[in-house]
C-alpha cells in the first residue's frame, strides 16, 4: 500500500517565528531524504489566495483552502508544512477534521492523514518587540486594521500536539523538538 504523508500545521502570531521554523524544518526533512513542502504566505497569499484579505471571513476561507491544499500534499506522501497565523480555533479544527476524512482516491487507505498542530507560542510583547516588518507599529497607529493580537483575535490552541517557544529555544532546538516528536510517532 502506498506510503502516506502528513500535515504539520504551525499557528501563531505574526513575528512568532513560524516561517523561520517552517523553513528550517523543511530543510532538515529534505536533508533526511524525507519529502517536504512548505506552504506560506509567499506562495499562497500571492497566488491561490490573492483575492483574500484579513477580515474574519477572508481568513476563514484562506485557511479552508490551505487545509485542502495541505491535505493534497499529504495525500501524495509528502510532509506538508503550513505557516499561517490561522487565528481561529474553529478553522484549525476544520483543517484537522478534513485530514480525518477519506481523500476520495480509490487506492487510498481509510486511515486519516496525521494532522500535527504546532503552537508557536511567544508572548505578544515578544512578537511586538521583534516587529521585523513594522506591522505592529502600524497596527498600533491605526494604519492597519484587524491586525492579529492588536485589533483582531488570536485564539490559542487548547490541545496542540507540540508547543514551541522561539523566544526560549534556538531555531535548531525547535526543529529538533518537532522531528523528535515525528520520530517517536514513527512518522519519519
Ligand atoms: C495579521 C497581517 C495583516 C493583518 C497583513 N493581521 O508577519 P507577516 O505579515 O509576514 O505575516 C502576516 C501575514 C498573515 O497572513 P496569514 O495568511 O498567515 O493570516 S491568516 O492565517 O490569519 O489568514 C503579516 C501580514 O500577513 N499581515 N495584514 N491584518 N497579519
Amino acid at each position: 500500500r502506498k506510503q502516506r504523508g502528513l500535515t504539520i500545521w504551525l499557528t501563531g502570531l505574526s513575528a512568532s517565528g513560524k516561517s523561520t521554523v517552517a523553513t528550517a524544518l523543511e530543510q532538515h526533512l529534505l536533508h533526511l531524504g524525507v519529502s517536504a513542502y512548505r506552504l506560506d504566505g509567499d506562495n499562497v497569499r500571492f497566488g491561490l489566495n490573492k483575492d483574500l484579505g484579513f477580515s474574519e471571513k477572508d481568513r476563514n476561507e484562506n485557511i479552508r483552502r490551505i487545509s485542502e491544499v495541505a491535505k493534497l500534499f499529504a495525500d501524495s506522501s509528502t510532509i506538508a508544512i503550513t505557516s499561517f497565523i490561522s487565528p481561529y480555533r474553529a478553522d484549525r479544527d476544520l483543517a484537522r477534521q478534513l485530514h480525518a476524512q477519506p481523500s476520495g482516491h480509490a487506492d487510498d487507505a481509510d486511515e486519516p492523514l496525521p494532522f500535527v498542530e504546532v503552537f508557536v507560542d511567544v508572548p505578544l510583547e515578544v512578537a511586538e518587540q521583534r516587529d521585523p516588518k513594522g506591522l505592529y507599529k502600524k497596527a498600533r497607529a491605526g494604519e492597519i486594521k484587524d491586525f492579529t493580537g492588536i485589533s483582531a483575535p488570536y485564539e490559542e490552541p487548547t490541545s496542540p500536539e507540540i508547543t514551541i517557544k522561539t523566544h526560549e529555544k534556538s531555531v535548531e532546538e525547535c526543529v529538533a523538538q518537532i522531528t523528535q516528536w515525528l520520530a517517536d510517532k514513527g512518522y519519519i
